[in-house]
């Protein structure tokens, strides 16, 4: 499988956005249900540097032996430590360019971009990926910024062509994914819709049920 087909259902969770669960449990249920890629984005979170470690380290595990990608949020550090498929930085991280040295060329990077610029450069700068957003608004991720929508993967898309993997994240529920993968998105990135669900697992599957094959480029 291309990794471009992990981003279907691209689930990130840290353990700020499970209040009174149990995060493992919670990425057990979202594999149950068919997430496709995970990120670890422990933000702001009450774990110290060592507890960060061994929950990663425990999540790991439960997508190594689901054949899940691995992918550690803005750390480098911490994707280094853990031996992570994959890193996720942002615009105000350290730069791309700088970080693909750092991760060598076989670790997946990833890249968030609102525009058309910062995702032309975040490509030539060694992304495997861009996650595009914020779609619609969150309260997942309070300094996101106003909704770029559907519009700006489409803008994105049309303009740079098929060959570059695209996710969209940022408020996206179920019955709004098709939206995103129909302006040209391989995928959507989701936290709270998952991570907040009664069933995560249920979650998971209704995203992919009203996904469908659904793509329009
Ligand atoms: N980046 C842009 S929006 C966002 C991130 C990490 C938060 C997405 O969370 P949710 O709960 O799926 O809106
Ligand atoms: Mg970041």
């Amino acid at each position: 499988m291309r990794f471009k087909d992990s981003l279907r259902l691209y689930f990130v969770m840290g353990s700020q956005d499970c209040p009174g669960e149990n995060p493992v449990e919670v990425l057990k249920q979202a594999i149950q249900g068919g997430i496709t890629c995970f990120q670890f984005r422990e933000k702001n979170s009450r774990l110290n540097g060592r507890e960060t470690v061994e929950l990663g380290k425990e999540l790991q595990k439960i997508c190594r032996e689901h054949n899940i990608p691995f992918i550690v949020n803005d750390r480098v550090d911490l994707a280094l430590i853990l031996d992570a498929t994959g890193v996720h930085i942002g615009q105000e991280d350290l730069p791309a360019d700088e970080v693909r040295r750092l991760i060598g060329p076989d670790r997946i990077l990833g890249v968030s971009a609102e525009t058309l610029e910062e995702a032309r450069r975040a490509f030539a700068d060694g992304a495997d990926y861009i996650g595009v957003g914020p779609m619609f608004s969150t309260s997942s991720k309070p300094d996101a910024g106003e909704p770029v929508g559907p519009a700006a993967v489409r803008h994105i898309r049309q303009q740079m062509g098929h060959r570059y993997p695209i996710v969209g994240i940022g408020g996206i529920t179920p019955d709004r994914a098709p939206e995103v993968v129909g302006a040209g998105a391989d995928g959507v990135a989701v936290i709270s819709a998952i991570s907040k669900a009664s069933s995560p697992l249920g979650a998971a599957k209704q995203f992919l049920q009203l996904m469908g094959n659904s793509t329009k480029l």
